[in-house]
Protein backbone atom coordinates (compact mmCIF):
# COMPACT_ATOMS: atom_id res chain seq x y z
CA UNK A 1 0.00 0.00 0.00
CA UNK A 2 2.34 2.31 1.23
CA UNK A 3 5.03 2.01 -2.24
CA UNK A 4 1.61 2.65 -4.15
CA UNK A 5 1.28 6.49 -2.32
CA UNK A 6 4.58 6.95 -2.52
CA UNK A 7 4.58 7.19 -6.46
CA UNK A 8 1.86 8.53 -6.96
CA UNK A 9 3.10 11.63 -5.07
CA UNK A 10 6.20 11.26 -6.83
CA UNK A 11 4.57 11.35 -10.20
CA UNK A 12 2.34 14.09 -8.92
CA UNK A 13 5.79 16.66 -8.13
CA UNK A 14 7.33 15.36 -11.14
CA UNK A 15 4.68 16.51 -13.52
CA UNK A 16 4.39 19.37 -11.51
CA UNK A 17 7.76 20.23 -12.25
CA UNK A 18 7.91 19.08 -16.20
CA UNK A 19 5.00 21.69 -16.88
CA UNK A 20 6.75 24.83 -15.33
CA UNK A 21 10.24 23.70 -17.20
CA UNK A 22 8.64 23.25 -20.50
CA UNK A 23 7.10 27.42 -19.61
CA UNK A 24 10.75 28.68 -18.29
CA UNK A 25 12.75 27.88 -21.24
CA UNK A 26 11.73 31.43 -22.77
CA UNK A 27 15.43 32.70 -22.23
CA UNK A 28 16.14 35.44 -25.04
CA UNK A 29 15.43 33.89 -27.79
CA UNK A 30 15.91 35.37 -31.58
CA UNK A 31 13.38 35.07 -34.19
CA UNK A 32 14.97 36.29 -37.54
CA UNK A 33 12.81 37.91 -40.34
CA UNK A 34 13.49 38.06 -43.75
CA UNK A 35 12.61 38.54 -47.14
CA UNK A 36 10.78 36.13 -49.79
CA UNK A 37 11.13 35.09 -52.56
CA UNK A 38 8.80 37.81 -53.78
CA UNK A 39 11.20 40.81 -53.12
CA UNK A 40 8.34 42.77 -51.92
CA UNK A 41 7.39 40.51 -48.53
CA UNK A 42 9.07 40.07 -44.92
CA UNK A 43 8.95 36.36 -43.86
CA UNK A 44 7.75 35.96 -41.66
CA UNK A 45 5.91 39.52 -41.57
CA UNK A 46 3.62 38.58 -38.56
CA UNK A 47 5.14 36.90 -35.92
CA UNK A 48 4.85 36.47 -31.70
CA UNK A 49 7.00 36.85 -29.33
CA UNK A 50 7.95 37.03 -25.61
CA UNK A 51 9.76 40.02 -23.83
CA UNK A 52 13.67 39.27 -23.28
CA UNK A 53 13.69 38.09 -27.12
CA UNK A 54 15.13 39.42 -29.98
CA UNK A 55 13.65 39.98 -33.58
CA UNK A 56 16.97 39.91 -36.29
CA UNK A 57 16.05 41.37 -39.95
CA UNK A 58 18.49 39.85 -41.62
CA UNK A 59 18.50 39.22 -45.60
CA UNK A 60 21.69 39.20 -47.71
CA UNK A 61 21.92 39.58 -52.16
CA UNK A 62 18.45 41.16 -52.28
CA UNK A 63 17.71 42.53 -55.61
CA UNK A 64 15.67 44.95 -54.18
CA UNK A 65 16.98 47.46 -51.58
CA UNK A 66 14.88 46.98 -48.18
CA UNK A 67 14.83 48.24 -44.47
CA UNK A 68 12.52 47.79 -41.51
CA UNK A 69 11.52 50.81 -39.78
CA UNK A 70 8.23 50.68 -36.58
CA UNK A 71 5.67 52.74 -36.94
CA UNK A 72 6.42 54.74 -33.87
CA UNK A 73 9.91 54.91 -34.26
CA UNK A 74 10.55 51.88 -31.97
CA UNK A 75 13.37 50.31 -34.06
CA UNK A 76 15.19 51.52 -37.43
CA UNK A 77 17.12 49.06 -39.74
CA UNK A 78 18.63 52.11 -41.01
CA UNK A 79 18.70 53.00 -45.17
CA UNK A 80 17.38 50.28 -47.45
CA UNK A 81 20.06 48.20 -48.43
CA UNK A 82 20.43 44.85 -49.98
CA UNK A 83 22.09 42.94 -47.30
CA UNK A 84 20.90 44.21 -43.51
CA UNK A 85 21.44 42.29 -40.43
CA UNK A 86 19.84 44.54 -37.51
CA UNK A 87 18.75 43.16 -34.47
CA UNK A 88 16.47 44.63 -32.12
CA UNK A 89 15.49 43.20 -27.85
CA UNK A 90 12.42 43.90 -26.55
CA UNK A 91 12.93 44.07 -22.93
CA UNK A 92 10.78 43.82 -20.20
CA UNK A 93 7.52 45.76 -19.89
CA UNK A 94 7.71 46.16 -23.80
CA UNK A 95 4.68 44.04 -24.00
CA UNK A 96 2.43 45.17 -27.04
CA UNK A 97 1.84 45.07 -30.80
CA UNK A 98 4.24 46.45 -33.17
CA UNK A 99 3.47 47.78 -36.77
CA UNK A 100 6.56 48.15 -39.27
CA UNK A 101 6.88 48.65 -42.59
CA UNK A 102 10.13 48.78 -45.31
CA UNK A 103 9.51 52.21 -46.63
CA UNK A 104 10.44 52.28 -50.21
CA UNK A 105 7.63 49.01 -50.25
CA UNK A 106 5.39 49.89 -47.49
CA UNK A 107 2.57 50.98 -50.36
CA UNK A 108 3.02 47.41 -51.71
CA UNK A 109 2.60 45.43 -48.88
CA UNK A 110 5.86 45.44 -47.46
CA UNK A 111 4.41 45.35 -43.57
CA UNK A 112 4.69 43.25 -40.69
CA UNK A 113 4.15 43.15 -36.78
CA UNK A 114 5.41 42.02 -33.79
CA UNK A 115 3.47 41.02 -30.98
CA UNK A 116 5.51 41.04 -27.42
CA UNK A 117 3.85 38.80 -24.71
CA UNK A 118 4.57 39.44 -21.54
CA UNK A 119 7.77 37.44 -19.83
CA UNK A 120 6.79 35.50 -17.06
CA UNK A 121 7.40 36.03 -13.41
CA UNK A 122 10.59 36.29 -12.77
CA UNK A 123 12.59 32.89 -11.30
CA UNK A 124 12.80 34.60 -8.02
CA UNK A 125 9.33 35.25 -7.02
CA UNK A 126 7.54 31.73 -5.86
CA UNK A 127 8.40 28.42 -5.48
CA UNK A 128 6.99 27.03 -8.30
CA UNK A 129 8.61 29.58 -11.11
CA UNK A 130 12.11 28.25 -9.79
CA UNK A 131 10.98 24.54 -10.70
CA UNK A 132 13.82 24.61 -13.25
CA UNK A 133 16.06 24.61 -10.47
CA UNK A 134 15.97 21.34 -10.13
CA UNK A 135 18.28 20.33 -6.85
CA UNK A 136 16.65 22.79 -4.30
CA UNK A 137 13.11 21.07 -5.78
CA UNK A 138 14.04 17.85 -6.34
CA UNK A 139 15.33 18.25 -2.73
CA UNK A 140 12.26 19.50 -1.30
CA UNK A 141 9.82 17.14 -3.08
CA UNK A 142 12.42 13.87 -1.47
CA UNK A 143 12.15 15.63 2.13
CA UNK A 144 7.73 15.92 1.17
CA UNK A 145 7.90 12.18 0.05
CA UNK A 146 10.14 11.14 3.36
CA UNK A 147 8.05 13.07 5.77
CA UNK A 148 4.89 11.31 3.89
CA UNK A 149 6.50 7.85 4.36
CA UNK A 150 7.60 8.50 7.97
CA UNK A 151 4.43 9.89 8.71
CA UNK A 152 2.33 6.48 7.17
CA UNK A 153 4.70 4.52 9.14
CA UNK A 154 4.79 5.90 12.32
CA UNK A 155 1.07 6.13 12.58
CA UNK A 156 1.01 2.53 11.37
CA UNK A 157 3.01 1.75 14.25
CA UNK A 158 1.22 3.37 16.94
CA UNK A 159 -1.97 2.10 15.62
CA UNK A 160 -0.57 -1.74 16.14
CU1 LIG B 1 11.31 46.36 -49.26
Amino acid sequence: MRPLILLSVMLLLTGGLQGDLSESSSDGETVVIGVDSTNLRFSPSSVTITEGDTVRFFWSGQSLPHNAVENNGVFDSGEPARNVDYSFTFERGSNGTYEFVCEPHASMGMVGDITVEPAPPLPVATVETTAEDTPSVSLFATAAVMFLAWSLSSRRQGNG
